[in-house]
């Protein structure tokens, strides 16, 4: 089963408390490969939500995806505040290296954070500035050679494409179940995780939801 190829997002419903995201977690625990926590959970339950979490499942890894993309004098400060309770951290590879992810990638090295960074995404708008752009993107990726890269489930080509240009990297993959792209999408076409939301996390059952992904996917052979 391929249930720890799967990354959930704990992207809290409408009115939900931190006690919501503790049970999804919980549930999933020994399961999913991770939890993914980004503005809409930190907006919710600020950065002891990081630690809560952390506690609920000790042996899930935990990506904050803050979509940083700032100097990075900035974003330093920022992830300094998850750091503790994170085992990944995404940024944009748009902003560039010098000043900006050259000293993310130093961060993430001295406190032994691993960094992915986004090379396109999943909705329609990331054909009109960043799919355009990926020539320039993936020359940053290739400078910073992060240890992840965030390439669409939605385009299975894109997917390819980035594993093709990343070798050394983990691909994750969002766009997966509300968003469209079938489980095992991104897997099939070369993703190490796929990532997915609302149709786990907001499930009745989540555990449910996700072996029945995991089953869904299991009709490729990833690597
Ligand atoms: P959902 O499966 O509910 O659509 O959630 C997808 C998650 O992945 C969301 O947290 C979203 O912010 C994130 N995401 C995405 O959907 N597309 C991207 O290109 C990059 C993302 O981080």
């Amino acid at each position: 089963m391929l249930y720890d190829r799967f990354i959930v997002a704990l992207d809290p419903p409408r009115g939900a408390g931190v006690g919501w995201a503790l049970r999804v977690a919980s549930a999933l625990c020994g399961f999913a490969w991770g939890f993914k926590l980004g503005l809409p959970f930190l907006a919710g339950f600020g950065v002891e939500g990081f630690r809560l979490v952390r506690r609920a499942c000790p042996g899930a890894s935990i990506v904050a995806d803050l979509k940083l993309a700032d100097i990075g004098f900035s974003m330093r400060l920022t992830v300094e505040r998850v750091g503790p309770y994170v085992d990944a951290v995404i940024a944009h590879s748009f902003v560039g290296v010098e000043g900006g992810l050259g000293e993310l990638a130093e961060w993430a090295r001295e406190s032994g954070v691993r960094l992915a960074l986004v090379y396109t995404m999943s909705h329609g708008g990331s054909a009109e500035v960043l799919a355009p752009c990926r020539g320039r993107l993936a020359e940053v990726i290739r400078r910073v050679r992060p240890w992840g890269v965030v390439a669409p489930a939605t385009r299975p080509g894109e997917v390819e494409e980035a594993r093709r240009l990343f070798p050394w990297a983990r691909i994750l993959s969002p766009g997966v179940g509300a968003q469209g792209a079938r489980p095992g999408s991104a897997l099939c076409a070369g993703a190490d995780y796929e990532i997915v939301g609302r149709s786990v996390a907001h499930s009745p059952r989540p555990l449910e939801a996700l072996l029945e992904a995991a089953r869904e996917a299991s009709r490729c052979h990833p690597r």
